[in-house]
């Protein structure tokens, strides 16, 4: 058992521990970051992982928490000795890093039902594009709800610790989930049936769909990699190495598809890049470099990089945590947590504006729309109570909307004049506004359970409700109608975080995430 007592020093309380730092670890970390310090809802704690964290920073984090995560502070529980010991401990190297590749992916696959025993049709009778794929993180369950009578449908048992939006196959039959222990899990909307599953890395970021319905992108924290899928079955088709050319290795931030680009997109944690990786069968080569001989000092052939997934490099002068597209997917615009952001243009492989954002924005979550006679794009602010509103064409900040704390998500829909984000760190997390995209003011703020986070708004597919989460383990989903912003229904349900409309996601509506 761990010995912890509380040494007086006038009116202060410091906590002294004497166990040592794999119990401490055991107690306080192991239950997110994994037993082994691979990773679990929290990041894997490997010294590979933590290069861009200097040791004072990472003490600073077990002590005080760390912004815009889960990971709160333990100073009140842990003395200046503990911490310093965690943070010796989690730069020492593993004995032994598992590996994952193409073996383990394969061995790991576990198929529920054949592809070819699925009935043929939706053997229920709602309206197939206007389902939604609620996470709930409470107890680790997914429930599909009808999007037009609000009832929920099917409610199953989740993979542990599920991260980042559903994605869907393109005619919107089936639903991809990625958790952070690196399952990819498919299940068929016709018929509310497990299809497959396959864990793709270890520690896992995200996953994207192509717009072919033929693969599966997932990027990974652990190990550094990128795994590629067959949709169709979750068979592994490749795994590539996230490395530079000079053997950098990094975790992934993220990957996205790219519709009109028929490719994938990835940015990187630790090195500079971003990457394209087409799927599209008419792609050209991309060239690598050349074969030198040394002997005979001269080149001897041109090495290209396989196709599909041929990797073409950008180069960046910033590190991409977050990041977000135009509406053709030729520019990225892309930001690092220490504030630095910047857009990029894919084709000319350059970048080509600085943006005017500060206080961690959290661009994943950003949102398009029309405004006088151009698009703008909008993003919440990790830190700070603000919502950008920048230009896409001079790239400009034109707005900077007061809110009344740091927001996460932000969501809206073509058929509705309104923007809604969330109010989801501090005293006001209970709070969402409703912005006029007309005029770019709040009109409206709506506190769905007082006291209780209210965060994640997503839209039907016709945009005349907005769903709600109460981020909580006795939750629910509020709908709200989305023009009268009145409360229309409640559905109970533990600590839904957030939910996924099959028709705003295939078509890539500009209010949702991609
Ligand atoms: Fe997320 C999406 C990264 C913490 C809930 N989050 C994403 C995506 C990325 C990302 C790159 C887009 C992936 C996609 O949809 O394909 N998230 C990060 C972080 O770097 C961060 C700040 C730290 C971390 O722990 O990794 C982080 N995220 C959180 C949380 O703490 C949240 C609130 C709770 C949780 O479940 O972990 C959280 N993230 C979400 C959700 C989405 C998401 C619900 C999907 C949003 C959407 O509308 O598509």
């Amino acid at each position: 058992m761990r010995f912890l007592v509380f040494l007086f020093l006038g009116l202060w309380a410091v906590p002294v521990s004497a166990a040592p730092v794999g119990a401490v670890y055991t107690k306080h970390c192991a239950e997110c970051h994994g037993a082994e310090r691979l990773g679990g809802i929290g990041p894997a704690l490997l010294p590979q992982n933590l290069k861009r964290l200097k040791k004072k920073a990472a003490t600073a984090v077990i002590r005080d928490g760390r912004e815009a995560t889960q990971m709160l502070g333990f100073s009140e529980v842990l003395s200046e000795a503990d911490v310093e010991a965690l943070v010796a401990y989690i730069y020492t190297p593993l004995d032994n890093v598992p590996g994952w590749g193409m073996d383990d992916i394969a061995a790991s696959r576990i198929v529920h039902t054949e592809m070819s025993e699925l009935a043929d049709a939706p053997q229920h009778n709602a309206d197939p594009l206007n389902l939604f794929t609620v996470v709930e993180t409470g107890d680790h369950h997914v429930t599909i709800l009808d999007g037009d009578k609000f009832e929920p449908l099917w409610r199953f048992k989740s993979r542990f610790a599920l991260h980042g939006g559903a994605k869907y196959s393109p005619d919107g039959r089936f639903v991809y989930l990625g958790s952070r222990d690196g399952w990819v899990s498919k299940y068929d909307l016709w018929s509310f049936k497990p299809v497959a599953e396959v864990r793709a890395g270890i520690n896992m970021r995200n996953i994207a769909v192509s717009s072919d319905g033929k693969w599966i992108m997932a990027g990974n924290y652990l190990p550094h990699t990128i795994t590629i899928l067959n949709a169709h079955d979750l068979t592994p088709f490749r795994v590539i190495e996230a490395k530079d050319k000079q053997g950098n290795s990094s975790r992934v931030s993220a990957v996205y598809n790219a519709p009109p680009r028929k490719s994938f997109i990835a940015a990187f944690k630790d090195i500079k890049q971003i990457w394209e990786m087409s799927y599209d069968p008419d792609a050209a080569p991309v060239y690598e470099g050349f074969v030198h001989n040394y002997r005979e000092g001269q080149e001897e052939g041109i090495i290209t990089e396989p196709q599909p997934f041929a990797r073409k490099r950008i180069k960046l002068d910033v590190y991409l945590d977050d990041f977000f597209f135009d509406s053709e997917y030729t520019d990225v615009m892309g930001a690092s947590r220490d504030g630095k952001s910047a857009v990029y243009n894919l084709d000319a492989r350059r970048k080509v504006s600085d943006l005017d954002l500060d206080g961690m924005p959290h661009l994943g979550s950003g949102i398009i729309w029309d405004y006088g006679g151009r698009e703008v794009m909008a993003t919440p602010h990790l830190r700070g109570g603000t919502i950008s509103v920048i230009d896409m064409e001079s790239w400009k900040t034109i707005k900077r909307i007061k809110t009344m704390g740091p927001g996460f998500f932000m969501r809206s829909h073509d058929n509705t004049p309104y923007a809604w984000v969330d109010v989801f760190f501090g005293p006001n997390k209970d709070k969402l506004h409703v912005i006029d995209k007309r005029t770019l003011e709040i009109v409206k703020t709506i506190t769905p359970e007082p006291g209780k986070t209210g965060a994640h708004v997503e839209f039907t597919r016709d945009g005349k409700y907005a769903l709600v989460s109460i981020w909580d383990m006795d939750g629910a989903l509020v709908v709200y109608d989305a023009a009268t912003l009145e409360e229309v229904k409640r559905i109970p349900m533990k600590k839904p975080s957030g939910k996924y409309n099959v028709f705003n996601k295939i078509t890539y509506s500009r209010g949702t995430s991609h």
